[in-house]
């Protein structure tokens, strides 16, 4: 590989996320090297990214890696790596949901996949947390489709559905679904349920830090003082929660939540960790989702269950529908969700060197 010949990229849409698909064989195999590169093609560190493709927030700073699936029960392997934007920082420490809503298309773009005629479903290994998401795409004529008529809130317009099917996501990062053995710790005397259903979440109650939970991006990202508590209380949650020291990690997540306000389950608002999410994350959501299922969790005193496990998570611009599967016991089994993904761009990237 010779950086000034430009490297194999594939710059999709997952979901409400943006990022820059590669072929593992396109990279180097070092991880340290690969990081490196990954930097100078997002143009980190830098506040704009502006020598690089990344968008200048964390949602639009993202990569997913696509190899030859290493398992027998799957169709392909995608590792998701995480570029910070203002700091020389990868991290392959979380999954991501809405970037993996582009990884069947991808797959299939790039040959590692055989289309059916019709539609086709995508085994994926994710390799950050070792579970099977299955993906069914859109494949008329054996050829992917973009555009159709679903709609996800946080994107304009439509396009063809992605439905994603998730199995035994409990404790993915943390290895259990409630790391500490508890619905509800305290820290810094804010009650928060430590979860992990796929993306390790810490749920508080947005009235804990006077907050009404309707306050938007901007608001929450201005108020330093809010950010310094919350960023107080995740370097302690980390190590609670299995993740050592989270300091140059971008989980946990901290989702604030209030009482539902457009019919969903209930409302969110979610630092991810520094900046404030424009939406939500899909495991994330999948997590707050199953907190609204445990008693006595600050979820669960403000949440409105739905009857037919469908929760509408409601978020800054809209709400993400999560469907939950629970055993006789009530305990969350499996979830699904619908996304949709478009191919943006197909070429060859060049980076700062
Ligand atoms: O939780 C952003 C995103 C995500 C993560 C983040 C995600 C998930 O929306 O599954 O999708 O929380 O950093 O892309």
């Amino acid at each position: 590989m010779r950086e000034e010949d430009g490297i194999a990229c594939l710059w999709m849409r997952g979901g409400t996320s943006k990022g820059a698909y590669f072929l593992a064989a396109d990279l180097p195999a070092d991880p340290q090297a690969r990081d490196d590169l990954l930097l100078r093609i997002m143009g980190s560190p830098d506040p704009r990214q502006i020598d690089g493709i990344g968008g200048a927030d964390p949602l639009t700073s993202k990569v997913a890696i696509l190899s030859p699936s290493s398992r027998a029960d799957a169709d392909v392997d995608y590792l998701f790596l995480q570029v910070f934007v203002d700091q020389p920082l990868v991290s392959d420490a979380q999954a991501c949901g809405n970037i993996l809503a582009g990884v069947g298309p991808a797959a299939i773009e790039r040959g590692l996949v055989a289309a059916r005629d019709g539609e086709t479903p995508v085994r994926i290994h994710m390799l950050n947390t070792g579970e099977i998401a299955v993906a069914r795409v859109r494949t008329p004529g054996g050829d992917v489709r973009y555009d159709g008529t679903a709609a996800i809130d946080g994107v304009p317009g439509t396009a063809a559905p992605v439905a994603l099917m998730f199995q035994s996501l409990a404790g993915a990062m943390c290895g259990a679904l409630l790391p500490t053995g508890r619905g509800v710790d305290e820290i810094d005397g804010i009650a928060c349920t430590l979860i992990d259903n796929g993306m390790p979440c810490v749920v508080m109650d947005a009235g804990a830090f006077g907050l009404t939970g309707a306050e938007n991006r901007e608001e929450l990202e201005a108020d330093a003082e809010l950010k310094a508590r919350i960023e107080a209380i995740r370097l302690q949650a980390g190590p609670m929660m299995t993740l050592g020291d989270v300091a140059d990690k971008s989980v946990p997540k901290m989702t604030l939540v209030s009482a539902p306000r457009a019919g969903g389950a209930i409302a969110t608002r979610s630092f991810i960790p520094h900046r404030v999410h424009a939406s939500i994350g899909v495991f994330a959501a999948v997590s707050v989702a199953t907190a609204c299922t445990l008693q006595g969790s600050p979820a669960a005193a403000r949440a409105v269950l739905p009857a037919d496990g469908r929760f509408r998570i409601e978020h800054p611009s809209g709400a993400a529908e999560v469907l939950l599967e629970r055993d006789a016991a009530g305990a969350v089994i499996g979830a699904g969700t619908l996304r949709t993904a478009r191919k943006l761009m197909d070429g060859r990237v060049f980076p700062r060197r």
